[in-house]
């Protein structure tokens, strides 16, 4: 008997040695040590010894579990040691390679025409105000005196979620619910997404950004929409910019014009940029409508305005000199770097 335990432990000893991973090592202790291990059954069969064998049996015994006990935990350290090794190896940081490239963007042409904007109305004494892009047909359309057989409303042009829900075709509807909110003085101005079915090509999207104006008070008149063109343009464009009116018709707004500015490239000479005109289109403007007061509750008697609108693509075009309309919206850094 005592030979076999000192076999068992030989053998132990010595597959403990040779396991080379946590699987095998694991494998050997249920082998000697586990329920049904070589030392286990061993120290089962101590029934059948005499009292004098049995505590030198039983002895050994332990003294053997001990052992093996003690190589299994020694390989364990060892084996652990070698995984955690080869893991910082592996995981090394060379701390002296270059570190990725941080790049730094630049701010959208669209955005900085409408942050110039804003900054010009600003300083002026406007208020920059927004409102929903999902609207009422009504504050699109009826209140801004653009009757139900009017064009703009078809289908075609512009895109209908329910009867008398619509995507905005133009940030009015906002200038609509300050009407109706507020008592004059206004002054504002509502930039914003408008949509319009229109399909992609390089000087239409159906999705675009638009600034309008807005001023009602007491004897407002068309000299006050002129001067305060003059001088947006001119903070907008440059000191020397000029600008010119020309009639128009616009539902929401009687005399309506559309106002043109002295070609910033050629100062008027005729460029690539104006075609050729010295002149270029900036916007559509005119005195509020009466019946535009009215539907938003306030009494065209006592009070007047005017009011203007332009896309903002169409100015950074021109501003930029973009001539395609699609560069704006495709976000390609080498594009966009360029302002
Ligand atoms: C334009 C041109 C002319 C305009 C009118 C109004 C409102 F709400 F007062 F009726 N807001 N904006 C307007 C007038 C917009 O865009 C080309």
């Amino acid at each position: 008997m005592k030979d076999t335990i000192l076999k068992i432990k030989e053998n132990a000893k010595n597959e403990i040695k040779k396991a080379d991973n946590l699987q095998i090592l694991n494998d050997v202790r249920v082998k000697y040590l586990g329920k049904k291990g070589e030392l286990t059954v061993v120290l089962r069969g101590m029934g059948a010894l005499t009292p004098e064998e049995r505590p030198i049996i039983g002895s050994l015994v332990n003294e053997a579990r001990d052992e093996i006990e003690n190589e299994i935990q020694l390989k364990e350290k060892e084996l652990k040691a070698e995984i955690l090794k080869e893991k910082l190896e592996k995981e090394k940081i060379d701390i002296t390679m270059p570190s990725k490239k941080i790049e730094l963007g630049s701010v959208h042409p669209i955005t900085a025409i409408i942050d110039n904007v804003k900054e010009i109305f600003l300083g002026l004494g406007y208020e920059v105000v927004d409102g929903p892009e999902i609207e009422k047909a009504i504050y699109n359309f009826d209140k801004l005196n653009t009757p139900p057989d009017h064009p703009a409303r078809d289908v075609q042009d512009t895109f209908y979620i329910t009867d008398d829900i619509v995507l905005r075709s133009q940030t009015s509807p906002v200038q609509a619910r300050v009407m109706e909110t507020q008592k004059p003085p206004i002054k504002i101005i509502c930039p914003g997404k408008v949509y319009r079915s229109d399909s992609v090509d390089a000087t239409h999207s159906p999705v675009f950004h638009q600034i309008e104006g807005l001023v009602v008070d007491k004897n407002i008149s068309m000299s006050d929409l002129k001067g305060t063109l003059e001088t947006f343009a001119k903070k907008c464009l440059g000191e020397n910019t000029q600008i010119r009116f020309r009639p128009h018709h616009f539902p929401f707004t009687e005399p309506s014009a559309e106002a043109d500015v002295s070609c910033f490239v050629c100062k008027g000479k005729g460029c690539r940029v104006c075609k050729n005109e010295g002149w270029i289109e900036l916007l559509g403007c005119g005195m509020v409508h009466p019946n535009v007061l009215e539907n938003c509750g306030i009494d065209p008697n006592i009070y007047s305005g005017f009011a203007f609108g332009f896309g903002v693509e169409r100015i950074a075009m021109a501003k930029y000199g973009i001539d395609d309309m699609r560069l704006l919206y495709e976000n390609d850094v080498r594009f966009l770097k360029q302002f």
